[in-house]
């Protein structure tokens, strides 16, 4: 029960904080200090200075970031902090078709080896994303595929990627993001190619075809847009729910469902009763849960750092504390480390200009009190 006013507080703490900030713009530039008007006197203190990898490893967890191999070749800083703080890496572009495929007859394994390289002089795990995707293709795709060769194009592409790195990955995210009910279908599918072109059964064919190339690595379906207490929200619950059920019932072998989790530190709907039910569900169809892309939208914020920080941290700890509650639970990793690489600076930027901090380290690799959160929650987290 005390969990499920955790967000209302941090609903609080948010309007306590925010107004502070302007009001204290209003008087003096330089008066504000949230240490005085933390309602809530959440400091975030995490105990050491263990890296928030061990932390979770200690808990029997994983945790780890995306990276890209041009930011992590080019910038040693980023490449010791991945080695200090991280157990697994996933790569955030190299493994998608618009890298891996220049043309419908060859495969460019070059970016994404070389991060797997990484991966194995670090010993880092490595996971894949990902093999179906509506997105990230290249554009021989859409002027090739068709109702005769879509069914080949997919056994030849996962066959192809699964076998190269077979025996050296942690996981692969199969289907990506393959629900979206703004297409208005009953069963929730997506209006894709591969829908269009070999109809609904692409789901489980390519995880059977995964399953042929490497029997050995988790099969994931990865998706976005589950956490929050919306009608949205709910509705793509019960669908991704549908969908593994169905995939389950039939054989499939998917071993794991990952929940994206791009939050926004303005957004509040958050139900950790419903949200740990749906997290159990998923456990019982005997699947474990991955949070593969946790970031905090800082976008909507006040661009006072201290106040920003703040509530991006309270935005982390209270959402893993719940999630890591559900022991199917057995890796987190963020989308990206530092603030310096972050989609969000180009996909999400503020308005006002300043640099977006949705990550536990800043653009100088210091660690963040978002930092802080997560060592907090993996210490919190009940041993696996
Ligand atoms: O962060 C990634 C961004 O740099 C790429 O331009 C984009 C397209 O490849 O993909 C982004 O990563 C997405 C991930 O692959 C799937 N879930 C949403 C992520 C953020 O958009």
């Amino acid at each position: 029960m005390a969990k499920k006013t955790l967000f209302t507080r941090r609903q609080t703490l948010f309007f306590w904080l925010s107004t502070f900030a302007s009001l204290s713009l209003l008087t003096s530039k330089n008066a504000f200090n949230p240490r005085q008007i933390d309602p809530l006197s959440r400091k975030f203190v995490a105990s050491g200075n263990m890296s928030i990898g061990k932390r979770a490893l200690i808990k029997g967890l994983s945790y780890g970031a995306a990276v890209n191999k041009n930011s992590l070749s080019s910038n040693p800083q980023l490449a010791a902090s991945i080695d200090k703080e991280c157990v697994i890496i996933v790569p955030e572009w190299e493994l998608k078709w618009d890298f891996l495929r220049p043309t419908s007859t060859s495969f460019d394994f070059r970016p994404a080896d070389w991060l797997a390289e990484f991966a194995r002089t670090h010993g880092l795990l490595f996971r894949g994303h990902t093999l179906v995707w509506h997105e990230a293709l290249p554009t021989w795709f859409v002027k090739t595929i068709n109702s005769h060769n879509a069914r080949q194009l997919l056994l030849e592409h996962i066959t192809t990627v699964v076998k190269h790195y077979a025996g050296n990955i942690h996981s692969w995210d199969v289907v990506n993001e393959a629900i979206n009910l703004q297409d208005g279908r009953s069963d929730g599918l997506r209006k894709t190619p591969w829908l269009q072109f070999i109809g609904r059964d692409y789901i489980e064919i390519a995880f059977c075809i995964a399953a042929e190339a490497d029997p050995k690595a988790m099969l994931v379906y990865n998706d976005y847009g589950l956490e929050y207490d919306t009608p949205e929200h709910e509705a793509k619950r019960k669908a991704v729910l549908n969908l593994l059920k169905n995939l389950k019932s039939k054989g499939t072998p998917i071993h794991a469902l990952g929940i994206q989790s791009h939050l926004s530190g303005d957004e509040t709907r958050f139900n950790s009763d419903k949200f740990q039910k749906f997290l159990s569900e998923i456990a019982s169809l005997d699947l474990k849960i991955l949070i593969t892309e946790i970031d905090v939208k800082d976008k909507n914020l006040p661009v006072d750092i201290k106040v920003r920080d703040r509530i991006v941290a309270a935005t982390y700890e209270d959402y893993l504390s719940v999630v890591l509650n559900e022991p199917a639970v057995i890796a987190v990793l963020t989308w990206g480390l530092s603030d310096r690489y972050t989609w969000l600076s180009e996909y999400q930027p503020r308005r006002d200009g300043a640099r977006v901090r949705p990550l536990p380290l800043d653009a100088n690799f210091k660690r963040k009190l978002a930092w802080n959160a997560i060592a907090r929650a993996f210490d919190n987290a009940p041993q696996r």
